[in-house]
């Protein structure tokens, strides 16, 4: 009979931790798989699906799995990793909030022999045999099918020029890092397209909202498009728009990354252009990878995930369709 268990851990993890699993394996079964994963926190509606891919895998799969909400904090994510070393997980998982910090961490799990799988985000290691593997999307991509999509746009705009505001994702994670630099690498040199302001809004609404209020308030009617690093602080941005009197879509093009429902929701209404895909659902993936490493399987180093470009004209269409 399957029940889930609930453990919450102690304080000494600063996070809330919950294990879910089976209770009862039959004698003759195989020791269920035991994955100790530590998620970002629940900053967006990306994250969300991202946890509930995880989870719903994990059910699915047979695995035990012992999940940490680090609250956006690398330092929740450094002592859950530590406490699954001392649970001696079969393996580790994470999705790094930032790109550095990790060495010590990562070593104290390869001397404890436990392979470390990193899903969604990268990190910056001196030895990158300190994980297995990085199932995730390319950011840096992203940022460049964004560019596209708006330089595509400015060859079409009568404007002489366009300029632009971003909303950065978390300082020092990596798509923040790379989907500036995929943008930035597309746009440069184009007369027509100019960044007049970029700031973080670490992938929140809110924060999203009150850096386009700052926005608004320093550069109002200069403003011609918004690049957001995700929709969550596109849409926040959007209500900062509408409260300043300007029509978000039109009197200022809005591109974001994700495709999370919200952004589709958002483009149906005419007040976001269009959102370039980021897949959270990457449970099966991670399932499948931490069972190949268990059984002494190779498993690629790096496993992209595809996405694709969704403008305003196509939302009410895929609407249905999305999954996330
Ligand atoms: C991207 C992921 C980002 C999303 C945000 O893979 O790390 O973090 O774009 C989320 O919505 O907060």
């Amino acid at each position: 009979m399957n029940f889930t268990r609930r453990t919450i851990l102690g304080a000494a993890l600063a996070a809330c931790v919950t294990t879910i699993g089976t209770m009862a394996t039959p004698a003759f079964a195989q020791k269920p798989l035991v994955i100790g994963f530590s998620q970002v926190g629940a900053e967006s509606e990306w994250r969300t699906a991202n946890t509930a891919s995880i989870k719903d895998a994990a059910k699915k799969a047979g695995v035990t799995l012992k999940f940490a909400d680090a609250q956006q904090r690398q330092e929740n994510q450094v002592k859950a990793i530590r406490s699954f070393i001392a649970q001696r997980v079969d393996i580790i998982a994470f999705s790094p909030v930032v790109e550095s910090g990790w060495d010590t961490v990562l070593r104290e799990a390869k001397a404890a022999r436990i392979p470390v799988i990193l899903t969604d985000r990268s990190v910056n290691v001196s030895d990158p045999s300190l994980y297995v593997t990085l199932i995730g999307s390319d950011f840096v991509e992203e940022g460049r099918k964004a560019g596209r999509w708006l330089a595509d746009y400015a060859k079409k705009s009568p404007a002489a020029t366009l300029n632009i505001v971003e909303l950065q994702g978390t300082v020092g994670s990596a798509p923040a890092i790379d989907r500036k630099a995929g943008f930035e690498e597309i746009i440069k040199g184009n007369p027509k397209l100019k960044v007049i302001r970029t700031q973080t809004g670490d992938f929140t609404r809110a924060k999203g909202k009150e850096v386009m209020e700052a926005f608004l308030k320093a550069q109002g009617k200069n403003i011609n498009v918004l690049y957001a690093h995700n929709d969550d602080m596109a849409i926040g941005a959007i209500q900062a728009i509408e409260e300043a009197g300007l029509k978000p879509g039109k009197d200022i093009i809005i591109i974001s990354i994700d495709g999370v429902k919200g952004a589709f929701e958002a483009m149906i209404a005419g007040k976001l252009n269009v959102t370039v895909e980021c897949s959270p659902l990457l449970g099966p993936q991670l399932m499948e990878a931490a069972a190949a490493v268990k059984a002494g399987k190779p498993v690629p180093k790096r496993i992209v995930v595809n996405e694709g470009v969704f403008p305003a004209e196509v939302a009410a269409k895929e609407f249905p369709n999305r999954k996330y």
